[in-house]
């Protein structure tokens, strides 16, 4: 940073606003900068909650009993709900959704890599469901704590229908844990496929991670990537562990003197590959997202054609 904006009245003024924790809303003077932060990870979140309905999405029509479909339909709009919030929170910051979603539909955007795993059997939902809400809320919990309004709010929101998501991931997997062998044998696989990429999404060490100074400099991430991390692995896993099923991670403690829970390497040429779109499901994710907003042009198109004809009706 230059001295010229460490001298700068108005950043000054910012960084005391956000020492004092006030939220900073959108008509409030902001360095470019932190703008331009926030609207690459609102953006970010929005495409990753959009694209993320597609694993679970994938099951509805062979969930094993209408309760299980009820509660899945449920998540999955839940997920399109989140994204819109988070589309909205963006364009606060002056971002319009054809730009975002140009960007994600081109590839140019990034979003979360755990959707680009394939969901193989129904007990990849449950897992799904325990695992990648139980570290997404971590991080949104975390997010509802950001210095920028209308991210902090919609992280309220959106944690409270996480939490529900979360849960009945929990239930259905200690289910499986205790049923009978196959269900058993089911749902740990599910977990031995799962394990490392809901560790990996919660993002590169701290050391390899760019954004994160700036990020809690100016209050947006209030915690590190492993600082997260740690807190999502010391909830899950004596859980899992005590539903008997096993974490595939052969260097998993607990370290006695600071209780702390101690993890084996991260294979991180593994996460950038599929951060880079090589993943096993990049190309057909984007695909379906490309599929199917084309085939809603339509009703863009109707939305725009009504919303034009009633301010004109307005003004006349
Ligand atoms: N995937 O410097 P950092 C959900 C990129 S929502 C892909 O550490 P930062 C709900 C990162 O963008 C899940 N890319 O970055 C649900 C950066 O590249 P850039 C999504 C990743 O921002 C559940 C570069 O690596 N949540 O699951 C990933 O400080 C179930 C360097 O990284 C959010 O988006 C990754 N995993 O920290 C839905 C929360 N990690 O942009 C359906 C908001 C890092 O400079 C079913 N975002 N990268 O080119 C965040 O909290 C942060 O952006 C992090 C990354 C923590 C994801």
């Amino acid at each position: 940073m230059t001295n010229e904006v460490i001298n700068d009245p108005k950043m000054e003024a910012f960084e005391a606003r956000i020492a004092r924790g006030e939220k900073i809303e959108p008509g409030d003077w902001m360095p470019e900068a932190y703008r331009k932060q926030l609207i690459r990870m609102i953006s970010q979140h929005a495409h990753s909650e959009y694209i993320g309905m597609l694993p679970e999405g994938k099951w509805i029509p062979h969930a094993p009993s209408l309760r299980r479909k009820m509660i899945l339909i449920a998540k999955v709009q839940d997920e399109a709900g989140h994204g819109q919030y988070l589309y909205h929170a963006a364009e606060t910051l002056g971002a319009t959704r054809e730009e975002m979603m140009d960007a994600f539909l081109t590839g140019k955007a990034k979003y979360s890599s755990i959707f680009n795993y394939p969901s193989d059997s129904w007990s990849d939902v449950a897992i799904i469901g325990w695992l990648v809400d139980g570290a997404a809320i971590k991080n949104q919990l975390m997010l509802a704590q950001c210095s920028y309004g209308p991210y902090s709010r919609a992280m309220v929101r959106i944690c409270a229908e996480e939490t529900f998501h979360h849960k009945q991931g929990k239930e259905m997997v200690l289910k499986y844990a205790a049923g009978t062998p196959k269900q058993r044998e089911m749902v740990q696989d599910s977990l031995n496929r799962y394990w490392w990429p809901s560790v990996m999404m919660l993002g590169p060490h701290d050391s390899d991670s760019p954004n994160t100074p700036q990020l809690v400099r100016w209050g947006i991430k209030t915690k590190t990537n492993d600082e997260v991390r740690q807190e999502f692995i010391a909830e899950t896993a004596p859980e899992l562990l005590e539903a008997g099923l096993t974490i595939p991670d052969p260097d998993l403690h607990q370290d006695e003197t600071s209780g702390e829970w101690i993890h084996g390497p991260i294979d991180w040429d593994e996460f950038w590959q599929v951060v880079r779109g090589n993943g096993p499901c990049n190309k057909e994710r984007l695909a379906a997202r490309a599929k199917a907003h084309a085939d809603g042009a339509w009703v863009r198109e109707a939305l725009n054609g009504y919303s034009q004809k009633k301010s004109a009706a307005i003004i006349n």
